[in-house]
This record gives C-alpha cells, sequence and structure tokens, in this order.
C-alpha cells in the first residue's frame, strides 16, 4: 500500500472554539484543511503509532468523504486501529461510550453540533480524550499551535473502505471496525434507567413526542422508545438523518424547534415532548403547555435523580457552568451536595467527572449529563425525565410547580443577539471590562449592582486556569447578569446576554419569564450600552 506525503502552506485560522473547530463546510473542504487539522490533533496527542481510535459523526454534508480521509491518514500513520460508527455515523454522547466501553486512546468526532449543516452551512471537528471527554484547552492550544507550523502529511493512497456493512475489515495494516452506532448506548441506556416502569407508562396511554430535527438522535429515538420502550411508531419524528438536516436547524430551542413547541403548546398537546440537536448531545424538555428551562431542568434532575436504578446511590455533586442558572445550587444546599461553577463548553466538567467530584452536570444551553460518558447527553436528559415521571406519576407542570413551591424559583432566559460585526461586539466587551471594577456601588435600570467581575476558573482538580469566561454584573436582591461571546459560530460574533433573578414567593411563580425579568434586562441593556454599540435594540433568540 503505497504512503503518500502532501505538502501545503499552513493554515493560521485552526484555532478550536468551544467545543473543537468549525468552519463553513466549503472551508474545511479546501485542499489540504480537513487534514491540515487532522494531522494537529494527532500531532498534539502524540501520534497514532500503534493507538485505536473511535471514529464517527452527526451525518451532515461531509461526514462520510471526512471520515475516509482520517481513515487513510490513521492508517498511513500506524493506528492499530480505528472503531467506526456504521456510515461513519455515531452521536456525540455515543462516541463517548464508544471511546470508553472499548479503551481507545480517544477518538474523532464530525460534527460543528446545533450549527444548521450543508455544502453552504457548517461542519467541524472535535478530538475527545481517552476518558470520552472532549480535549481539555492545553490540548486544544497545542493543536492551534501545531496547525500554524504544519505543512505536511502522510495518507494512505487508497479508494476507501465501505463503511455501510458492520463488520471489520482492513485499510494498509489498520484494522477498520464498523460497528452498529445505537446498540451500546441504547444498551447503557438501558442499565441505568428503568425501562420496566417507563414502558409501564407508555402502556397505560402515556404520549410523547420526540423531536430528532432530521438529525443523528433519530435511530437512537426510534431505537430506544419506540422499540425498547415500546412508544407507538410515530412518537419520534423527522427521525431520518439528513446532510442538510432537511434544512431544519438543529438547536432544540422554542425557536428552531418549533414544530414541537406549537404542538406542545396546542389544545391536543402530548404528555410530554423533547427535541435534539444535531450531534445528540443537547435536549430541549416540554410539557403539555409549559416549556422547561435547561437550567430548571437541572434542577429536577438533580433533585430527583435517585429514582432512576443508575443514580440510586446519590449524587456526589453537582457542577454547572456560569451562565447557567443558580437553580441547582439551591437544590445542591439543600441536600448538602457540592457544587461547582465552571466555565462554558462540557470539557470543563471531564476532571470533576473523573475525580468523582461530581455525578450530574448542565449547561443552560440545552446540555445535561452525568458521569456515564463524559459529554452532554440529550436523549440520556430525556430518559431521565421519563423516569422520574414514570416514578411519581407526576406531570410536567406538576412537577415544575412542586420544585418551585420547595426550592423557591429562579427566573432565567438567553437572548442572543447574532452576526454582529466581530469590531462591534469586541468593542461593547472591551468597554464593559475597562468599566468592570467601577461598577459596584452604581445602579443601572434602577436596580443597584453589588459586584461585577471577569469569571476565572481554577480547576481543583490539576490547578489550571481558564480566565477571561465572561462578565458577571450581580445586582442587589439576587439578580444576576452575564455577557459573553459565542465561541461555536462561523460567522460575525454573537452575543450572549443571560439574565436571571430569584423568586422566593410561590404567588409569584407564575409569572411569563421575560416579564418577571424586565427591569434586569432593561439594566443590562444600559450597563452594557448593547445598543449604542452594536445597534441591536431585540434578540434573534430568545431561550
Ligand atoms: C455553546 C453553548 C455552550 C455549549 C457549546 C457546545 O457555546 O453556549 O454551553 O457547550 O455551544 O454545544 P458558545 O461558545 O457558542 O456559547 V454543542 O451542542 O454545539 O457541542
Ligand atoms: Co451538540
Amino acid at each position: 500500500m503505497t504512503v503518500l506525503t502532501k505538502t501545503f502552506s499552513s493554515f493560521d485560522d485552526q484555532k478550536p472554539g468551544t467545543s473543537g473547530l468549525r468552519k463553513k463546510t466549503r472551508a474545511f473542504m479546501v485542499e489540504h484543511y480537513l487534514e491540515s487539522f487532522v494531522q494537529s490533533i494527532f500531532d498534539a496527542t502524540g501520534g497514532v503509532k500503534g493507538k485505536v481510535l473511535a471514529l464517527g459523526g452527526d451525518g451532515r454534508f461531509f461526514n462520510v468523504e471526512a471520515a475516509q480521509t482520517i481513515l487513510k491518514m490513521a492508517a498511513a500513520q500506524g493506528a492499530a486501529k480505528v472503531i467506526v460508527g456504521q456510515n461513519a455515523l455515531l452521536s456525540t454522547p455515543a462516541a463517548s461510550h464508544v471511546i470508553r466501553k472499548y479503551k481507545t486512546d480517544g477518538g474523532i468526532i464530525m460534527s460543528a453540533s446545533h450549527n444548521p449543516g450543508g455544502l453552504e452551512e457548517d461542519f467541524g471537528v472535535k478530538f475527545n480524550m481517552a476518558n470520552g471527554g472532549p480535549a481539555p484547552e492545553t490540548v486544544t492550544a497545542a493543536m492551534f499551535e501545531r496547525s500554524k507550523v504544519l505543512t505536511s502529511y502522510d495518507i494512505l493512497d487508497h479508494a476507501g473502505v465501505d463503511l455501510g456493512t458492520i463488520g471489520s475489515v482492513t485499510l494498509g495494516d489498520m484494522v477498520v471496525e464498523i460497528i452498529d452506532p445505537v446498540a451500546d448506548y441504547a444498551d447503557l441506556m438501558q442499565e441505568l434507567f428503568d425501562f420496566d416502569a417507563i414502558g409501564a407508562m407508555f402502556k397505560a396511554g402515556f404520549s410523547m413526542r420526540f423531536d430528532a430535527m432530521c438529525a443523528i438522535t433519530g435511530p437512537y429515538a426510534s431505537e430506544i422508545l419506540e422499540r425498547r420502550l415500546g412508544a407507538p411508531v410515530g412518537t419520534v419524528t423527522h427521525g431520518t438523518p439528513q446532510p442538510d438536516f432537511g434544512g431544519m436547524h438543529p438547536d432544540p430551542n422554542p425557536t428552531w424547534a418549533h414544530e414541537l413547541m406549537d404542538e406542545m403548546m396546542g389544545d391536543s398537546a402530548p404528555d410530554f415532548g423533547a427535541a435534539s440537536d444535531g450531534d445528540g448531545d443537547r435536549n430541549m424538555v416540554v410539557g403539555a403547555g409549559i416549556y422547561v428551562s435547561p437550567s430548571d431542568s437541572l434542577a429536577v434532575l438533580a433533585a430527583n435523580a435517585p429514582l432512576a436504578k443508575g443514580y440510586a446511590k446519590g449524587l456526589a455533586g453537582v457542577a454547572r457552568s456560569m451562565p447557567t442558572s443558580g437553580a441547582v445550587d439551591r437544590v445542591a444546599a439543600k441536600l448538602g451536595l457540592d457544587c461547582f461553577e465552571t466555565p462554558t463548553g462540557w470539557k470543563f466538567f471531564g476532571n470533576l467527572l473523573d475525580a468523582g467530584k461530581v455525578t450530574l452536570c448542565g449547561e443552560e444551553s440545552f446540555g445535561t449529563g452525568s458521569d456515564h460518558v463524559r459529554e452532554k447527553d440529550g436523549l440520556w436528559a430525556v430518559l431521565l425525565w421519563l423516569n422520574i415521571l414514570a416514578k411519581t406519576g407526576k406531570s410536567v407542570r406538576e412537577l415544575m410547580e412542586a420544585h418551585w413551591a420547595e426550592f423557591g424559583r429562579t427566573y432565567y432566559s438567553r437572548h442572543d443577539f447574532e452576526a454582529i460585526e466581530t469590531e462591534k461586539a469586541d468593542a461593547m466587551m472591551a468597554s464593559l471590562r475597562e468599566r468592570l471594577s467601577g461598577l459596584a456601588g452604581t445602579s443601572a435600570g434602577g436596580l443597584g449592582i453589588e459586584g461585577a467581575d471577569d469569571f476565572s476558573y481554577t480547576d481543583p482538580v490539576d490547578g489550571s486556569v481558564s480566565a477571561h469566561q465572561g462578565v458577571r454584573i450581580f445586582f442587589t436582591g439576587g439578580a444576576r447578569i452575564v455577557l459573553r461571546l459565542s465561541g461555536t459560530g462561523t460567522s460575525g460574533a454573537t452575543l450572549r446576554l443571560y439574565l436571571e433573578r430569584f423568586e422566593a414567593d410561590a404567588a409569584q411563580h407564575g409569572l411569563d419569564p421575560q416579564e418577571a425579568l424586565k427591569p434586569v434586562i432593561e439594566a443590562a441593556h444600559e450597563v452594557a450600552a448593547i445598543t449604542q454599540h452594536t445597534g441591536r435594540q431585540t434578540p434573534d433568540v430568545i431561550t
């Protein structure tokens, strides 16, 4: 078998963001571009000689071609084996599980997650370590450094292998093992959750809609919900993965999963609704006539997780990303659990999970997960909800109202201002950061400011420091706003404004969050001068 050495001029824009490298698909298709990043991954992790890797993606446009390239590079460079999901498919949580179950040296996931897919949309590549979790910042920084000086890579001269048939084939001296992408993951879910109780609930007429948004969770949800749990066929909609996600924007939030939202808010709403994103690590949960904010979902799951057999022992602790609301902190305080606050992105939970300090983690961006893998996991969250509903016999509304009555309600919302000119967004953040130290004691929009900082995180396990993770402003009375720029976009800048306010009074728990947060929203606009800097008054997406 011939190994070709390809040479090229190095790229200067392969800096991984919140979750891997994401670019326009066409950018990834530029000659040597994908190969350069893959080689940077290999080099930054000590090369692939003799190693076993996992490989799969969310099925978006260019997924299979990219998989063939990665396989040929791994084979040319002496990898022992690559375990690939059939047709190069693996959801992000399933890939994390495959890495852990088969004890591989890591894995490459091809996905731009919740970003749209297709030739004119987005593609992405990320590397997960042997623990199954996203590469930490030190490793992603090393990839970027490597990419800036890289000018060649080795690749096998080969037409590629058939990835459609389960079984083992060879590529040069390397074994390519093609596995069912769903089976291992579905088995793991069956170990964690009480499938009998959930199955009995479906049998008794419990109705559900799962919107897979033409993305990767379709096959997983059909197998688990419809086949193993006996939910009626048709429970899963948009269940066939498409290279362009059928034109859908596979981001499970009220804006993009509007079809599901319309059904859930309508007269004949099913008991429970859920949606997942492009690569299957996000989830949105909705009850009949009631939307559950992701921060609340994390709190409810933390309070009730021991109802599921996989968590019957109780939780070691919980963690949330900094912009996520404090709802879970109140649960942790009451249950006597440690609660950690990390920067945005799942990679920051890895050490806490590995060290056994936390069992459950979550982000306000529709991400929840546990120590069963090292990624957030959309279907896992949906199944934990189903398990809790089955065991308590409560509706989503009853469960939420009881939760708020017990712990109080943290009103929460995120406002996204998308496709802002990068310079304007940077100038706004820079101006805010300059003024931070003088904000305490002043007021904005009629609210007094108690303190303000730029969040910096010291990892309690390895002591690494991640600074400038977002501006936090705390108001008297417990309200908080956070501002940061997105690290997953592929054009312009997206400003994320996170808003929250705690309400103890049960008589005030039925408000519309946008109404309840009005003074906080006004204060945020005033203090950050969003409109003056960006020309924007109203957000593009509200979650
Ligand atoms: C966003 C979310 C973050 C999440 C990340 C990856 O990042 O805010 O919480 O971890 O996406 O999610 P950013 O930097 O755009 O705010 V996924 O499902 O796209 O891998
Ligand atoms: Co995702």
